[in-house]
C-alpha cells in the first residue's frame, strides 16, 4: 500500500471508531474532509462525562459538575470537572513520554522515561481533593472574568504515582532551590508553540510533601486524556492549577516560579482585604496556597420535596486545604441556629471528609438547608460571599439547598 493511501486508510479507521459504525462510502470522501458527525464533537462522549455535567466553555474545554453529581465518596471520571487553559495535547505516545528535571537550581539536568518513573520509584495511592481556585466565581459582584464556575469545580479521586520528592532526590539539586514550576504538553489557544497555556508551581515545602505525586493512574486506571494522561502532578489541598496535567518538564527554581499564570491577578488574591471592584497593585497580590475550608451537600438535590413527618437524610463532603475539618453544622432557619452533625475522618491527609445528618422539619413549607464546616484552627465558612478579589477566587460561602415539606 502506498503511504498516502495508508494514511487515508488509518484516518478512516479512527473516524469509524469514533462514529461507532462503518462510514459506508468512506473511500469516496474527499481527502482531508471531516465528516459532519465529527465536526461538532459531543463533549460528554468525548470525555466520558455524565450528561448532567455542565459545559462552561469549549475553547478551551471547561466542564463542571453539579452538587448532587458529587455524591460519591471517590469521584469517578464521569463526574470530574475539566479545567483547561489551552488545547488538550494530541497524539500522545505514552511509551515515548519523558520527564526532564531542570532549572537554575539543578546542577545536572536529568531525564526520566515514563517506564523508569514507574519502575524506579516506590508507588503510592492517595485520595486527594482538587478544587479549582475559581470554583464559586459566578457569585462575585462586581463579576469576575473567567469561567463562571458555580460549585462543581472540585473532585476527590484516588491518584497513584510516585512522590515528586523521590524524583527530586534522584537529581543533583543546589541548596538555593525554593520553588518548582511545571511545564506541560498542552498547546496555547493561539497555537503559538513559544507560548505556554499555563505553567505554575509550588514552594519546595509543598513539592516535598509525601502526598505530592507525579501520578499516572486515576481511580486505578490510566489517567483519562483530559485529566493529564500520561503523567500529571497532583498537589491536593492547593488550587488545582498547581496540579499540572500532561507534565513533561519540571523546573527547580532559585526564585518564585514565574511561568504563565503565576503573576498579576492569576491565581493571586489581594494580600489584605479590599473593597469590591477596587484596583489592586501587583505587589499587593499574594499567591493562593492552601485552599479555604468548604463543604458541599451532595444529597438530596436542591429542590427536593419530602413528606411532612418524614426525616430528611442529607449527606455531603467537607474539606479544608492542608487542614482537617473538625466540625460540621447545618441550619434550617437561614443561619439563625446551627446543629452539629458527624464528620468522618479523612481516609488520608488531603482527602475530603463525609458528613451526614437526619433532619426534622417543624411543619409544611419551604426551607433551606445550609451547611457550614469549620477547620482545625476554628475557622468556619462564611454564610455570605467572602472577600472580593479581581479574578473571583476562593468563594467558600456555605452551600445551600432548597427543600419543600408537603
Ligand atoms: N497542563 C495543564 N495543567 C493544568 C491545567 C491546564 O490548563 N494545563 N489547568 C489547571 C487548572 S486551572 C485546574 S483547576 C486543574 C483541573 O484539573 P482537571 O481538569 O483534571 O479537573 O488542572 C490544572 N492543570
Ligand atoms: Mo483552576
Amino acid at each position: 500500500m502506498k503511504r498516502r493511501n495508508f494514511v487515508k486508510h488509518t484516518m478512516l479507521g479512527s473516524m469509524t471508531a469514533i462514529i461507532g459504525t462503518e462510514i459506508v462510502f468512506g473511500s469516496s470522501m474527499p481527502q482531508g474532509y471531516m465528516p459532519l458527525a465529527l465536526q461538532d464533537p459531543d463533549p460528554f462522549k468525548m470525555f466520558n462525562k455524565n450528561k448532567e455535567m455542565v459545559v462552561l466553555n469549549d475553547k478551551p474545554w471547561n466542564i463542571e459538575a453539579q452538587a448532587h453529581l458529587l455524591d460519591d465518596k471517590i469521584t469517578p471520571n464521569k463526574y470530574m470537572f475539566i479545567r483547561n487553559n489551552g488545547l488538550i495535547p494530541e497524539n500522545i505516545e505514552a511509551d515515548k513520554w519523558t520527564l526532564t528535571i531542570e532549572g537554575e537550581s539543578v546542577k545536572q539536568k536529568k531525564t526520566f522515561t515514563l517506564a523508569e518513573i514507574k519502575s524506579k520509584f516506590p508507588q503510592y495511592t492517595y485520595q486527594l481533593t482538587l478544587e479549582c481556585g475559581g470554583n464559586g466565581r459566578s457569585e462575585f459582584n462586581p463579576p469576575a472574568k473567567g469561567n463562571q464556575w458555580t460549585v462543581g469545580a472540585v473532585s476527590c479521586a484516588t491518584w497513584t504515582g510516585i512522590r515528586l520528592r523521590d524524583v527530586l532526590a534522584d537529581v543533583d539539586i543546589a541548596d538555593d532551590a525554593i520553588y518548582i514550576g511545571y511545564h506541560a504538553a498542552d498547546v496555547h489557544l493561539s497555537r503559538d508553540p513559544n507560548k505556554e497555556p499555563i505553567s505554575r508551581g509550588a514552594p519546595m515545602s509543598k513539592a516535598m510533601q509525601e502526598e505530592t505525586l507525579l501520578a499516572f493512574k486515576m481511580n486505578g486506571k490510566d489517567i483519562p486524556l483530559a485529566h493529564g494522561f500520561p503523567l500529571r502532578l497532583v498537589a491536593g489541598g492547593w488550587p488545582a492549577s498547581v496540579s499540572g496535567k500532561w507534565v513533561n518538564r519540571i523546573s527547580v527554581r532559585n526564585k518564585v516560579h514565574d511561568g504563565a499564570k503565576m503573576t498579576g491577578t492569576a491565581y493571586r488574591v489581594p494580600c489584605n482585604p479590599v473593597a469590591p471592584g477596587e484596583k489592586v497593585k501587583d505587589e499587593d497580590m499574594c499567591i493562593i496556597e492552601s485552599m479555604p475550608v468548604k463543604s458541599l451537600i451532595t444529597y438530596p438535590k436542591s429542590g427536593a420535596t419530602i413528606q411532612q413527618g418524614k426525616k430528611l437524610n442529607i449527606r455531603g463532603h467537607a474539606w479544608a486545604g492542608e487542614l482537617e475539618v473538625f466540625k460540621m453544622e447545618y441550619s434550617i432557619d437561614f443561619g439563625s441556629t446551627w446543629a452539629t452533625c458527624p464528620i468522618e475522618k479523612p481516609v488520608s491527609r488531603l482527602a475530603w471528609q463525609h458528613f451526614s445528618a437526619s433532619i426534622e422539619f417543624p411543619k409544611k413549607g419551604y426551607y433551606e438547608v445550609w451547611a457550614r464546616a469549620t477547620d482545625q484552627h476554628g475557622v468556619s465558612q462564611p454564610m455570605v460571599l467572602p472577600g472580593w478579589n479581581p479574578k473571583g477566587y476562593l468563594n467558600n460561602a456555605c452551600h445551600r439547598i432548597a427543600i419543600k415539606v408537603s
